[in-house]
C-alpha cells in the first residue's frame, strides 16, 4: 500500500499533486482517468475538448471526505495529461467540420463538391483514428490491472473504451445519463458523431446486451424507431415520463428500482452531463431544459451498487468550460463520485 503518512487529506489540494490534490503516480493508482480532448463533431457550444485541464484545476477544491465512500481515494486516483497531439488533431478537424456544416446547412449537395467530399472523408478517418487510440490506451490500462474512467471531450469519445471493456466482459450493459438518445446513424454525414455514439456501440459491439437511457428529452423519429425495433436491447426512461410519474405520486425510489431492474450484472456508466438540468452545465455542447439534480443521479448510482450489480467503467463527457468555472466545478465533483463508485464496486468482488 502506498505510504500516505505525509499526506494531509484535510488540507486544500496541492496543485503539484495530481487530480483532487492526490499524491499518486499512474503506477501507484488503482484507478486511472484517461482524458480525451476531442470535439470534432459538436453541434452547438464548443469547448469540451479543453475541459479536462479546467476540471483538474477545479478538482483541487473537491473535499476528499465523502461519508458514503470514506477511504476510497486511498486506492489512488490518477489522471493523465490530455494528449496534445489528439487535441491538435481535434482542433484542425473541428475547423474542417465547421466549414462542412456551414456548407450543408445551406442545402448544398456534398457529392457535387469534391472539396467537401474530401473534408467529410478526413473527418470520418480522423474519428476512426481517435477510436483506435482510445481503444489502445484503455485496453493497455485494463491489462495492467487498472480500473479506468474516461473524461471527454464530446460524447463520441468512449467508443474505443467500450470495445476494450467488451473484451473483458462478454455481457454488459450501459447506463446512459443523457438528454439525447445518441442513436442517429451518421449525423450530418459524420459516421462517428457525438449524436451516434450509442448507435455505433450497439452496431459494433455484440457484447453490449443492454442500453438503458435515463433523462431523454430531445430525440428524433429515427431514434425512437431504432429503440422500438431493438427488441428490448434499448430501453429509454424519458424525462417527461419520469416527471409525470412523480407528479402522480410515484417516488424516485420506485422509479430507480425499475431502472436498475432493467440492467444486467455488469454496468458501464456513460454520463453525458447534459442529462442534468442545464443550470448545472450551462456551457455543455447541446443543452436542453429539464433534466436532473445531481443528487437524484447519485441515488440511482447507489441503487445500482446496492443491487449487487458491478460497475465496470465510466465515461463523463460534454462538460463545457466557463468564465466562472461553474461547469468544471460541478464536473469535478461528479468525476470524484464516479471514481469512488468505481473503485468501491471493484474492491468487493
Ligand atoms: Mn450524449
Amino acid at each position: 500500500m502506498f505510504d500516505l503518512s505525509q499526506f494531509d487529506p484535510n488540507s486544500v489540494g496541492n496543485p503539484n499533486n495530481n487530480i483532487f490534490g492526490l499524491p499518486f503516480s499512474e503506477e501507484e493508482a488503482g484507478l486511472v482517468i484517461l482524458p480525451v480532448p476531442w470535439e470534432v463533431t459538436v453541434s452547438y457550444n464548443a469547448g469540451t475538448a479543453r475541459a479536462a485541464d479546467h476540471i483538474f484545476n477545479a478538482s483541487l477544491q473537491v473535499d476528499l471526505f465523502d461519508n458514503e465512500f470514506k477511504d476510497e481515494w486511498r486506492k489512488g486516483f490518477f489522471m493523465r495529461h490530455p494528449d496534445k497531439k489528439i487535441l491538435t488533431k481535434s482542433d484542425f478537424l473541428r475547423k474542417e467540420a465547421e466549414l462542412y456544416i456551414n456548407y450543408i446547412s445551406h442545402g448544398e449537395i456534398v457529392l457535387e463538391n469534391k472539396f467537401m467530399c474530401k473534408t467529410l472523408r478526413d473527418i470520418n478517418e480522423g474519428s476512426i483514428f481517435l477510436n483506435n487510440w482510445v481503444y489502445e490506451q484503455t485496453r493497455d490500462l485494463i491489462q495492467r490491472g487498472k480500473v479506468v474512467g474516461l473524461l471527454g471531450g464530446d460524447h463520441s469519445t468512449p467508443l474505443g473504451f467500450f470495445k476494450a471493456i467488451a473484451e473483458k466482459h462478454e455481457n454488459f450493459g450501459i447506463l446512459q445519463i443523457d438528454a439525447h438518445m445518441d442513436l442517429r446513424k451518421a449525423y450530418e454525414g459524420f459516421n462517428y458523431s457525438h449524436a451516434s455514439i450509442m448507435y455505433n456501440a450497439l452496431n459494433e459491439i455484440p457484447q453490449l446486451k443492454k442500453l438503458v437511457q435515463v433523462g431523454i428529452r430531445d430525440y428524433c423519429d429515427e431514434e425512437l424507431e431504432y429503440m422500438q425495433q431493438s427488441e428490448g436491447r434499448v430501453v429509454a426512461f424519458f424525462d417527461k415520463d419520469i416527471k409525470e410519474r412523480q407528479y402522480e405520486g410515484e417516488t424516485w425510489k420506485s422509479i430507480t428500482d425499475k431502472i436498475v431492474e432493467t440492467l444486467p450484472q455488469n454496468v458501464f456508466i456513460s454520463f453525458d452531463i447534459d442529462g442534468l438540468n442545464p443550470k448545472l452545465c450551462p456551457h455543455t455542447g447541446t443543452p436542453v431544459h429539464g433534466g436532473f439534480e445531481v443528487q437524484e443521479i447519485y441515488y440511482l448510482f447507489k441503487k445500482v451498487l446496492q443491487s449487487g450489480r458491478k460497475l465496470i467503467g465510466f465515461d463523463l463527457n460534454e462538460i463545457g468550460i466557463s468564465q466562472d468555472e461553474w461547469d468544471e466545478n460541478v464536473g469535478a465533483r461528479i468525476l470524484y463520485k464516479l471514481c469512488n463508485l468505481l473503485t468501491q464496486s471493484n474492491s468487493t468482488n
